[in-house]
């Protein structure tokens, strides 16, 4: 059986598309909400893959979503979704289990959840913090990055979480076109989304709103993805250099 390490799988990942890996020991997500609840029976680790975003798209984006990050949209989640994939046979090559879940699969409508967080999944991974909009921020792409997970039974070396880096920036909030997040920060990550966010807010602008404009299609908005001074290339270049946020 050929032998796989948490670099060795990395290192594939990374070469298969994947911008950014962490793996995340499941003790650290105990708790959580999962569908169903006993998703993590027979699993030790989660592997946590993130795909950066194109920039000049990001940049496009101003109040509202643009047909153009709507293909970008469908097509980076085709390939977290083959990430996933590759992943998942890789593992089970070595002899272990892989479960790969769906990257943007919503499961109950009317809660609007999935099998399990992959924001939960890349903070305990240590992929990125969990930033004032609710979403993980990466040191290297700030929020410009989509993310999928895959479950797995291989003793894999985990990761550490990141310190949250957003400090007193206001950005996602002043920018939010629902005026929906309330720039609360948070030290780990948040208990519930309602701490930072009104969701509702969110919710309507997006989904009864955004999905209606022409081109459009899934529950997508981008505004605060674009906005973060982490994803932006003069925040990146601070954030190398360890001077924002902290
Ligand atoms: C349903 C959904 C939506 C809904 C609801 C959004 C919401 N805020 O929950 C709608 C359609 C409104 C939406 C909007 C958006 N979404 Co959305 N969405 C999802 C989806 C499919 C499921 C989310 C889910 O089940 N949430 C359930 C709640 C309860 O979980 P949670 O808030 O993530 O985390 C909770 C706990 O897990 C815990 N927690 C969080 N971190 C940690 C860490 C640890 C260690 C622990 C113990 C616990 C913990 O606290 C949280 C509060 O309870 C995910 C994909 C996925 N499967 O994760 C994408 C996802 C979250 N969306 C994403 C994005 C980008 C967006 C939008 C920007 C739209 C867009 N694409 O342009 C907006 C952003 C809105 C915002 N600021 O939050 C990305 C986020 C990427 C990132 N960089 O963080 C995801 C991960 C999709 C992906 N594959 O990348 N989305």
């Amino acid at each position: 059986m050929p032998k796989l390490d948490a670099a060795g799988l990395k290192r594939r990942a990374l070469t298969w598309g994947a911008s950014l890996v962490g793996i995340a020991d499941l003790e650290r997500l105990v708790g959580i909400e999962t569908e169903p609840a006993e998703l993590f029976e027979g699993f030790r680790r989660a592997v946590s893959l993130a795909v950066r975003l194109s920039d000049p798209v990001l940049d496009q984006i101003i109040d509202r979503p643009t047909p153009l990050y709507s293909q970008h949209y469908q097509k980076v989640n085709a390939l977290l979704d083959e990430l996933a994939l590759r992943v998942c046979l890789a593992i089970q090559k070595a002899g272990g289990r892989a479960l790969p879940l769906p990257a943007s699969q919503i499961l109950d409508a009317s809660r609007l959840t999935s099998y399990l967080s992959h924001k939960a999944v890349a903070v305990a991974a240590g992929v990125g913090w969990q930033g004032k909009s609710l979403l993980v921020v990466s040191p290297q792409h700030g929020p410009r990055i989509r993310l999928v997970t895959v479950l797995t039974d291989l003793p894999l070396e985990p990761d550490a979480p990141l310190k949250n880096r957003c400090g007193g920036c206001t950005a996602c909030t002043n920018a939010c076109p629902a005026g929906a997040i309330l720039g609360v920060n948070t030290k780990n990550h948040y208990e519930s989304r309602e701490e930072a966010l009104r969701f509702e807010l969110c919710r309507a602008k997006v989904l009864d709103e955004f999905a209606k404009l022409p081109h459009i299609s899934g529950g997508i908005c981008g505004v605060c993805v674009s906005v973060c001074p982490f994803g932006k290339a003069a925040g990146r270049k601070a954030a190398r250099a360890g001077g924002r946020g902290e």
